[in-house]
């Protein structure tokens, strides 16, 4: 052994050190993201007071210099002194990482993944944090700085109202922004309003003067009814609640004409984005519901309805309460505990059930709705299987138009969807064979938005990439069998360009979803301009850039309008090649704000569309979702 043991070299944090030392252990990273999630934690804790029966409002202020405050009407922390400790009930809720025992609010605490670490972890990284409690008639306040209380608990009044007040300052020293976006905040605040009925929150942003009140007696029904605004419902929107075992189950559903599938799922307010148990307890309440509700009432032969059937066109929230939630999965969103499927599943099918049979008209809408759905898949898989014969959707033929690569390692490869033939064709010359495919697309793909499942598999593009990929749609979709594990999309620099772009996007997200989940979707992004200046040419991707490069100095500008005016050198170079080209990934941070993306953009609605485009422009533009 060359260097011998130190013990000095150890040494054992303890406490709030341990959270300004590795912050992004606690609250994930330090970026914007990290920043909101010390918001969220601070809301978690009203919001659980609100869970228990003991608060109605809350009240989140950002104010002009930049710090934020959370107040609510709850029991207010403890403020007597803890036996363990010695110090009070705020300190050790402010200073003590996981602090449980007496101070154990028990219940339907939120717990796991980035949730429920604590107040104390925001404590930690803030330059100052100040909490006000409204207790015993008595108003007590306290300060700290980067998580050291700089002053004792003091009365500062007297009240008769009771509740919490958190205000704090975001550490420059921690984040790389401190920046607090109206729109995170604000959203997040709407969710849990619609997820907590009666709940009012206020939302103050006094850096921009704006303000918002949410509160929604109807709660998640009402929630389904905003999702659904810009689309055509069935019904009204049908709603239930139930418990079993403990779980508490609430359930809001509404069939629209879209062939959309929206499902949002929640435990404990969180937002269970890969989904779990509750949802998989739900999925087969629903189809063995409509199936059974199907065969004594409107099928004539002997139909069965499948799990995808009864999903198109369908918004849901389940939301459920449980004591305590498990969570696995990459992101840790995914819920783990076996006794929801069974509660979700008992509540849904018995309510549902009920429903149907009180409701004849909506239950022939919804029963119809899946009929067709289940027809225009038959009609699809006969397509795909006489296409299959001349075997064009088989993985060994792939589509002619298809330059594939070399290797078979998938993990290596990447597929380029590019517009147009004859950039197709510059690519086909210009890329590197081994590990780049290329497929040209002829015109504009069909929008999957108006069209529904058996029209789709008519379209010759929509057939090419889908075999191209291998992964197969929908139910069938396995990501194992991606030939491919970066899908780019090279469209050009244009309103067209865009406009493909979308097209391609809202097919990924409505059909192969996972894709996107798991990061496969990129957007290549060829240059604006070429400089050249004297013998040496630049090449500049944004308008900055190219004024950066020109400079005050003598320089040419070529504006290229299209992929197709580089030649194939110039398309490696500047676009193709990994060593040098600009990739931007595709990622769907919040799919209720996809879904009304896509639903606008791509729907029928032409005076929607143009008011979103005209109060969206630069995110359309952008195409950032
Ligand atoms: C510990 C115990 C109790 C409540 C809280 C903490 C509490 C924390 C926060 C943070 C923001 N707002 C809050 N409201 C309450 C239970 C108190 C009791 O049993 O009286």
């Amino acid at each position: 052994m060359t260097e011998e043991y130190n013990v000095d070299k150890i040494k054992v944090l303890e406490g709030l050190e341990a959270v300004r030392k590795r912050p992004a252990m606690y609250i994930g990273s330090t970026d914007e993201r990290g920043l909101h999630h010390l918001v969220e934690e601070v809301i978690d804790n009203s919001v659980d007071e609100a869970l228990a029966g003991h608060c109605n409002r809350i009240e989140v202020v950002i104010y002009e210099d930049g710090s934020i405050s959370i107040n609510d009407n709850g029991r207010g922390i403890p403020v007597d002194i803890h036996p363990d400790y010695g110090i009070s009930g705020v300190e050790v809720v402010m200073t003590k990482l996981h602090a449980g025992g007496k101070f154990e609010k028990g219940a339907y605490k939120v717990a796991g993944g980035l949730h429920g670490v604590g107040v104390s972890v925001v404590n930690a990284l803030s330059e100052w944090l100040e909490v006000e409690v409204r207790r015993d008639g008595k108003v007590y306040r306290q300060r700290f700085e980067r998580g050291k209380p700089v002053t004792k608990l003091e009365v500062v009044g007297t009240t008769d109202s009771r509740g919490t007040r958190v205000t704090f300052m975001p550490d420059r020293e921690i984040f790389t922004t401190t920046k607090f976006d109206y729109h995170t905040i604000r959203r997040r605040l709407q969710e849990i309003a619609f997820l907590n009925k009666g709940l009012e929150i206020r939302f103050t942003d006094r850096r921009y003067g704006k303000e918002d009140i949410f509160k929604y007696e109807g709660g998640i029904a009402e929630f389904v009814k905003y999702i659904n605004r810009n689309k055509n419902a069935l019904h009204d929107v049908i709603y239930f609640e139930g418990e079993r075992e403990g779980v508490g189950v609430e359930i809001a559903i509404q069939y629209t004409d879209s062939y959309a599938e929206n499902i949002f799922t929640f435990v404990n307010n969180i937002n269970t984005k890969e989904g779990g148990s509750h949802l998989s307890g739900f999925k087969s309440a629903l189809t063995r519901a409509l199936n059974e509700y199907g065969r004594k009432n409107v099928f004539k032969g002997n139909e069965v309805l499948s799990g995808e059937d009864v999903r198109e066109g369908l918004t849901a929230i389940v939301s459920c309460r449980v004591p305590n939630p498990q969570f696995e999965g990459q992101t840790k969103t995914k819920l783990a505990n076996s006794e929801v499927r069974r509660a979700v599943e008992t509540v849904v099918y018995e309510k549902l059930s009920y429903f149907l049979e009180e409701n004849p008209q909506a239950a022939r809408k919804i029963i119809e709705k899946a009929i067709s759905a289940a027809r225009a898949r038959e009609a699809a898989r006969k397509a795909r299987e006489l296409t299959r014969k001349k075997s064009y959707l088989e993985s060994s033929s792939l589509p002619g138009k298809l330059a594939d690569c070399t290797s078979n390692e998938p993990e290596k490869c990447e597929i380029f969807i590019v517009e147009g033939d004859s950039a197709g064709g510059s690519a086909k010359q210009g890329r590197d064979r081994r590990y780049q495919a290329i497929l040209p697309l002829k015109g504009k793909i069909l929008n999957v938005e108006k069209a529904g499942f058996d029209k789709l598999l008519e379209n010759d593009e929509i057939k090419a990439i889908i075999s191209a990929i291998g992964t197969g749609i929908g139910d069938e979709f396995d990501i194992r069998k991606a030939n491919y594990h970066k899908i780019i999309i090279m469209t050009d620099a244009d309103v067209d360009g865009a406009h493909i772009r979308t097209l391609l996007l809202t097919f990924f997200f409505r059909y192969m979803r996972p894709l996107i989940d798991n990061g496969y979707i990129y957007i290549a992004q060829p240059p604006l301009y070429r400089i050249k200046k004297g013998k040496k040419e630049y090449y500049a991707y944004s308008d900055e850039e190219m004024r950066e490069i020109v400079g005050d100095d003598k320089a040419t500008i070529q504006r290229y309008k299209g992929l197709g005016e580089m030649n194939p050198e110039q398309l490696w170079e500047t676009t193709m090649n990994p060593e040098k080209r600009i990739l931007k990934k595709v990622e769907i941070e919040d799919a209720m704000e996809a879904d009304e993306l896509f639903t606008i953009l791509m729907g029928k609605n032409v005076e929607e569309r143009r008011k979103f485009i005209e109060e969206h422009a630069k995110e359309v533009v952008n195409l950032d979702i």
